[in-house]
């Protein structure tokens, strides 16, 4: 088993070059900006080249998958966009009572009865832009699954009355920065499960829990592997089903609800 994340991951593919483009393209259509990005990752699973061009109009950040990130932290977050001007609201992205929340920010605003409002959904791959736009719409319109790469180009929806929303395919960073964030990024799905080695992904956050939380009862890969039976014959363990098996269930919520980066790193980085 390897234990350091050695291969350099990166996934830039053309249709992201594309989306970029098209985006910056539309960008003078566009009213609100709805930003989509997972609650564990709040840093790493924002592309600051998207913030970037967004930066002066009205704009939302949903963060979801709060049914697996941690409530202090969550709230934590909140409060520090909230401090840089940056309207933030956590959801589960699958539940037709949080997109009500988004629904009304969103409605907010927007233009008058009158006029059409036009608002764009951006944000890393698999982070959950889809499956907003299908609750806000309230039907299966828009394609969601659960990998990265599934949106490849720009589409409009109708929001009645006066609403226009725009999915986008996600969009990564041409080069991410540090090793956590790739293993942070795998395991939020916005990197295609081709794209890294699950064992070592799975090795890196272990050990990031064990730096964090001593005493975290979470298990390590190979207790996992021992106790889920990911065994060959020949008592060999199989540690690469072991790890996929590893990374969905920490998507599942098995190890409960962790959040990988806090307001506080922020601050120490600062
Ligand atoms: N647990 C959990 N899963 C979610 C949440 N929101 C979305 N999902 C799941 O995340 C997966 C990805 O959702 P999509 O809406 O396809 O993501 P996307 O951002 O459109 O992905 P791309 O088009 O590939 O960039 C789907 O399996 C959703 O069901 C959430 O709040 N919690
Ligand atoms: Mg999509």
């Amino acid at each position: 088993m390897t234990a350091e994340l050695e291969r350099v991951v990166q996934w830039y593919p053309g249709h992201m070059v594309r989306a970029m483009r098209k985006i910056g393209e539309y960008l003078k259509l566009i009213d609100i900006v709805i930003e989509v990005a997972d609650a564990r990752v709040p840093r790493s699973g924002r592309n600051p080249a998207l913030d970037a061009m967004m930066a002066g109009r009205a704009r939302i950040l949903v963060l979801t998958r709060e049914d697996l990130a941690h409530p202090h932290a969550t709230k934590a977050w909140i409060e520090a966009f909230a401090a840089k001007d940056l309207e933030a609201l956590s959801v589960d992205g699958r539940s037709q009572r949080s997109i009500a929340r988004v629904a009304t920010a969103t409605v907010g605003r927007a233009k008058g009865r009158s006029g059409i409002s036009r608002a764009l959904v951006v944000g890393v791959p698999n982070s959950g832009k889809s499956s907003i736009i299908n609750g806000l719409l309230r039907r299966g319109a828009a394609k969601t699954e659960n990998r990265a790469g599934v949106t490849r180009q720009l589409q409009w929806f109708r929001l009645p009355p006066n609403v226009e929303i725009m999915d986008t395919p996600g969009i990564l960073v041409p080069k991410i920065a540090t090793k956590d964030a790739q293993w942070m990024l795998a395991i939020s799905g916005a990197l295609p499960r081709d794209r890294y080695d699950p064992e070592q992904v799975a090795v890196a956050f272990h050990r990031w829990l064990m730096r964090r939380r001593p005493r975290s009862r979470v298990p390590d890969l190979e207790a996992f592997a021992a106790s889920r039976g990911f065994v060959r014959r020949g008592g060999k363990i199989d540690y690469h089903n072991a790890a996929q098996s590893y990374v969905s269930a920490l998507n599942e919520g098995t190890f409960g609800r962790i959040t990988f980066e806090t307001v506080d790193d922020d601050a120490q980085a600062a």
